[in-house]
Formats: C-alpha cells, sequence, structure tokens
C-alpha cells in the first residue's frame, strides 16, 4: 500500500493520538513523507488489520514488537516511542546526532514514558482488560493521588530541566534547539489539559517555562497546520488522555 513516497510507516491504533501522536508530531514536524498505515484503506492493504499483522509477523529486521506504535523504515522495524524517536530524531532534523545528545534526549523522553504510563493508570489502574466502567472507584483514588502528586513532581522535573539547559536559555530541554522531547512535552500538555483542566490551572502556574516551551511548539508553522487539520485525532474517551469529570473530583 505505501507509495514510494511513503518514506515512514507508522503502525498504530486509527481512532486514537495516543502513543502514536509522540510519534506523528516529529513526523509532522519535519514535513517527513509517512503513511498513518491503520488509517489507510483495509482495500488498499491499511486499516487495523495491516496493524495485526505487523503485531503478528513484523516483515522486517528489528525485534518483534509487543504494542504499537511501531515504525517501519525500510526493512528496519522499531517499536516504543523512545526508541522510534532514538531512531528517528537525527534523520528527521530534530536532535543533535552526537552520544551525549541523543542520550540526553533518550532519557527525557523515558521519562515521559513514564508519565505517559501514569496517566493511563489514571483510567485503567486495575487492568487493560477491564473497561473503565469496572474499576472507577480505583480510578478515582489513583486520580487524585495523580493530580495532587504526580504532575506537580514531573512538571517541575522538566522546569528545572529547562532552566538548567542554559544553552537554549531555558526555552528547549536538550541542547540550543527545538527536538523530538520538545515536541513530546508539548503533547503532555495539551493531554493533561484536556483530561485533567482543573489541576493544570493550578500547577502551570508553577511552570512558567514549560508553559512557554509549550506555547512556542503550538506557534510552529507545521505543528500548528497539523493541530489545525483532519490528520489530528480529536482527544476522545478511548485514548490515554481522558476527560471524566468525575476524576478531577
Ligand atoms: N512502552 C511502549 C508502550 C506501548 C503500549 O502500551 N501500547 C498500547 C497502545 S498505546 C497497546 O496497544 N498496548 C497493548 C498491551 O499493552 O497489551 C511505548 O512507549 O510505545
Amino acid at each position: 500500500m505505501t507509495s514510494n513516497k511513503d518514506e515512514y510507516e507508522l503502525f498504530y491504533w486509527p481512532s486514537i493520538q495516543g502513543r502514536g501522536e509522540f510519534v506523528r508530531l516529529a513526523l509532522e514536524e519535519a514535513g517527513a513523507s509517512y503513511k498513518d498505515v491503520a488509517r489507510g484503506s483495509k482495500s488498499e492493504g491499511g486499516g487495523v488489520p495491516a496493524l495485526l499483522a505487523m503485531l503478528k509477523t513484523a516483515d522486517g529486521e528489528g525485534a518483534l514488537p509487543f504494542a504499537p506504535p511501531i515504525l517501519k523504515h525500510k526493512s528496519v522495524i522499531v517499536s516504543h516511542v523512545a526508541a522510534i524517536l532514538h531512531y528517528l530524531g537525527p534523520k528527521l532534523g530534530l536532535i543533535t546526532d552526537t552520544e551525549p545528545k541523543r542520550i540526553e534526549a533518550l532519557q527525557h523522553q523515558l521519562t515521559i514514558t513514564d508519565w505517559v504510563a501514569e496517566v493511563h493508570d489514571t483510567h485503567h489502574p486495575v487492568s487493560n482488560g477491564l473497561y473503565y466502567e469496572d474499576q472507577k472507584p480505583e480510578a478515582k483514588k489513583r486520580a487524585k493521588e495523580f493530580t495532587k502528586e504526580r504532575i506537580p513532581k514531573f512538571i517541575g522535573h522538566f522546569e528545572r530541566a529547562l532552566e538548567r539547559n542554559t544553552a537554549s536559555q531555558g526555552k528547549h530541554l536538550v541542547g540550543s534547539s527545538l527536538s523530538y522531547v520538545d515536541l513530546s512535552l508539548f503533547q503532555m500538555i495539551e493531554g493533561l489539559r484536556y483530561a485533567f483542566p482543573k489541576a493544570m490551572k493550578t500547577h502551570e502556574k508553577e511552570a512558567p517555562r514549560v508553559v512557554a516551551l509549550h506555547d512556542s511548539v503550538a506557534a510552529r508553522p507545521n505543528i500548528a497546520a497539523y493541530v489545525a487539520s483532519k490528520r489530528r485525532i480529536p482527544f476522545n474517551e478511548d485514548g490515554i488522555f481522558r476527560h471524566y469529570p468525575e476524576l478531577e473530583g
């Protein structure tokens, strides 16, 4: 189904931003040609069957992927958001191609991976295999702790990381220019504002650099165009960032 112009193939669930969005943002910022395979038509070899086939057979070089998102580039297959961005970063000009900078970015991205897992656990604290409605009391407890303790801890961490990065006067997380980690932090703020608007109003006051970084990413022409386009799936209650008013107490 891939035409020659689609250099990268992203395999991710077609109806949510989810973890795939961190990869989409990097590809969009770079203006890369890519195919969001499961959003393509089944008749042309896309759709969810193509994603399931990738999970099952992973025809290419690389580890058998456990879960999406998965990137295929030529014959190389990469899964896990942080590994995908580590791979794509230098190719897309979204990280300085030196080992110290790449490992610095990878560490930040892995912190975001941990943070995303905690966001997920606010609505699925007991099991992925159960519906939200079957774990509501636990979700309430988890979300209360998450909004009170964990959001400020993570946001505060990134605020300090920005402050410490004097090479960019606190404007970027790694080095002196935009990296894929800045795009991912933008997405965390977007998602948390959707899921927990009240808590974010409070916590953002303590993190002016994080908010400024979010705003500067939002204003980048390719990101602004993408966010306004149909390619950007709206947040919804099937994704990672879900807005359940009852979880904000
Ligand atoms: N560490 C992985 C997590 C991947 C992941 O949990 N993917 C979700 C969708 S967002 C999934 O389909 N998981 C299936 C499962 O855990 O059984 C990453 O960062 O990409």
